[in-house]
């Protein structure tokens, strides 16, 4: 396998810089992977668990300040920072490039440096893109395997051009200090150094699939979003695509891979999972839009995941996967995290590595603890996943958590209001990301940390999609995280959540009806089917109710959101934002 002149000549550039003292290239094949683990075991970066139980399984702990993405780290560096907008950092790219310069010389050595040539989407489907990540990361490496296909076969699909997204990444010191997360989107080069957490260091992942890839998609017409797919499958056999923006840790791999509720399932009803994070999304020649998954694995959170939560995603986990920041059973050396089952190890190290003891009150894993599972390990991986075509979406869902303010789910009237809503999303902060967790903050689209460019100009682009779209598909909004007045969870969610995407299709195929509110339609309480679950009507009302009073202080600060981005708001949002707070009033 011999790299085409562009990578070569870059690789060297690179090299010459972090000097390493060997350079490996990524074959894709198995017995590299197996040395690879190999080595890495030695060195103790990653642990072996118990091959009986967890076959292919291994343990990795990141350094403790190091276990989630750094936004306040993370910049896009366009030559003219207007392109970058408001919720961006922003740097000059010769100043960041002089600064990063000085972090990555020498960052490499008494390291090899890893060359991993991968393709986000099936190889060689006109929608797939290919990226070259180096690395100083062994960890790294085995995580690109199963999160993206890497490869010979990628090198030959590339073939000798020079159209390839550059990522370096070093571990260097991961010194949080001089930690980096950097995107050049006008050269397609990424830059990442003194992190090892999955987010940071996975290029392909948020990095290329999402702030390259949405820079590119609004250049070229195509739309990158941090979305899952999910099917649909009804009695009759018909299978419906939706999609999902959800903000970090909220629910998109949960609802990706729900399993029915029994009823459903005697009744006929499956799911399929397409995708649990990321969506390439194309006007197709018939009108509608269709959606890729460019992932090849899942790279999810560990904490709450479970045997009734997402049955799917554990048996995904049984093999081949590597879990990172989870507490280690030493009985039988397997893995554990709150919320698997009520039955911690008492004989166990926590994700630091330190003896853990269950009643002490410390987390035996990480919040932001994860698995790296192989896509074709989840037993509802939908028959369309390699499909380069990708699927047709019946609905576009957008959700964040919201303990007041959002009912359980409402459809926007029509394209552009469903564009007002996804803009004026707000949620809960989780631990996926460093900094404070549970404080409401605006995330459009799921896609404040995400977007590669001005997110007055990234609203622009889904109101000109839309403007294109023949069939587009119905937007919707969806609030899992409603609380009680007890503080508890008011919806069951989960494999429930169906009941909800169910009203949705229907609506979809205008056999549901619907109670026009101020904020869009609503479904009427007895169009949710409760029967099976504990949730009375009287709930249901309430989670459906719009509260008037609450939406003008959520449009307040949506207004604040639109002030920043200047005029760079598209126009039909400003009129959007009146027309609501117009309605709420009257
Ligand atoms: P990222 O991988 O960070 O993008 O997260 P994600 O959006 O895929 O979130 P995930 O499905 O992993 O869920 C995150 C957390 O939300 C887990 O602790 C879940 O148990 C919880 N969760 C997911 N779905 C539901 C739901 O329907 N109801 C409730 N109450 N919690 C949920
Ligand atoms: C997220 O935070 O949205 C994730 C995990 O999916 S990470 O890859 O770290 O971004
Ligand atoms: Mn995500």
């Amino acid at each position: 396998m011999e790299l085409n002149k562009a990578v070569k000549s870059w690789v060297d550039e690179m090299a010459a810089l972090c000097k390493p003292d060997n350079i490996v290239l990524i074959d894709g094949s198995k017995e590299q992977a197996d040395k690879l683990r190999a080595e890495a075991e030695k060195t103790g970066e990653m642990m072996k668990l118990n091959q009986e139980k967890l076959p292919g399984c291994y343990l990795h702990r990141t350094d403790p300040n190091d276990v989630a993405r750094v936004e306040g780290r993370t910049f896009i560096c366009t030559s003219k920072k207007e392109d970058a907008g408001p919720t961006n950092n922003w740097m000059a790219p010769d100043e960041m490039k002089a600064l990063l310069r000085g972090i990555y010389d020498g960052s490499m050595k008494g390291r090899t440096m890893y060359v991993i040539p991968y393709s986000m989407g099936a190889v060689g489907s006109e929608f797939s893109k290919i990226g070259i990540e180096l690395t100083d990361s062994i960890y790294v490496v085995l995580n690109m395997i199963i999160m993206t296909r890497v490869g010979e076969a990628v090198v030959k699909q590339l073939g000798d051009s020079p159209e390839f997204i550059k990522g370096l990444h070093s571990k260097a010191q991961l010194d949080p200090e001089k930690r980096y997360i950097v995107h050049f989107p006008e050269e397609n080069t990424i830059m990442s150094v003194n992190s090892g957490y999955g987010g940071n260091v996975l290029l392909g992942k948020k990095c290329f699939a999402l702030r390259i890839a949405s820079f590119l998609g609004k250049n070229e017409g195509w739309m990158a979003e941090h979305m899952l797919i999910l099917g649909v499958q009804n009695p009759k056999g018909e299978v419906k695509y939706i999609a999902g923006a959800f903000p970090s840790a909220c629910g998109k791999t949960n609802l990706a891979m729900l399993i029915p509720p029994k009823k459903y399932r005697d009744m006929g009803y499956k799911t399929w999972c397409v995708g649990d994070d990321i969506a390439w999304i194309r006007l197709g020649e018939d009108g509608r839009l269709w959606a890729v998954n460019p992932e090849f694995g899942f790279f999810g959170v560990a904490p709450g995941t479970n045997e009734k939560s997402n049955p799917n995603a554990l048996a995904a986990t049984r093999t081949n996967t590597i879990f990172t920041n989870v507490a280690l059973n030493l009985d039988d050396n397997t893995v554990w995290w709150e919320g698997l089952d009520k039955n911690p190890p008492k004989h166990s190290l926590d994700w630091k590595g330190n003896p853990w003891d269950p009643d002490s009150g410390v987390k035996g894993a990480h919040p932001n603890s994860r698995f790296t599972a192989p896509a074709v390990n989840c037993p509802c991986i939908s028959p369309e996943f390699e499909n380069p075509k990708g699927v047709p979406l019946s609905a576009i869902i957008f959700g964040g958590r919201r303990a007041k303010t959002a009912p359980l789910v409402y459809e926007a009237l029509d394209w552009e209001h469903g564009v007002y809503v996804g803009s004026a999303m707000a949620s809960e902060t989780t631990a996926a990301a460093t900094g404070q967790v549970g404080v409401v903050r605006r995330d459009p689209m799921a896609m404040l940390p995400f977007c590669g460019y001005h997110m007055g100009d990234y609203f622009g682009h889904w109101i000109e999609m839309g403007k294109k779209i023949k069939n587009p598909p119905k937007i919707f909004n969806v609030n899992w995280f409603r609380l009680d007045d007890e503080g508890h969870f008011a919806w069951p969610g989960f494999g429930d959540n169906l009941r909800v995407l169910n009203w949705i299709l229907d609506r979809c195929e205008g056999k549901a009806d619907a109670v026009k509110t101020p904020i869009g339609y609503v479904p009427k309480p007895e169009d949710i089917d409760l029967d099976g679950t504990n949730v009375t009507l009287e709930t249901m009302k309430d989670i459906l109710s719009v509260d008037p009073a609450l939406w003008l202080e959520d449009t307040a600060s949506v207004r604040e959101l639109y002030k920043k981005l200047g005029d760079k708001l598209p126009k039909e949002l400003a009129k959007q934002l009146d027309d609501l707070e117009a309605r709420l009033k009257a």
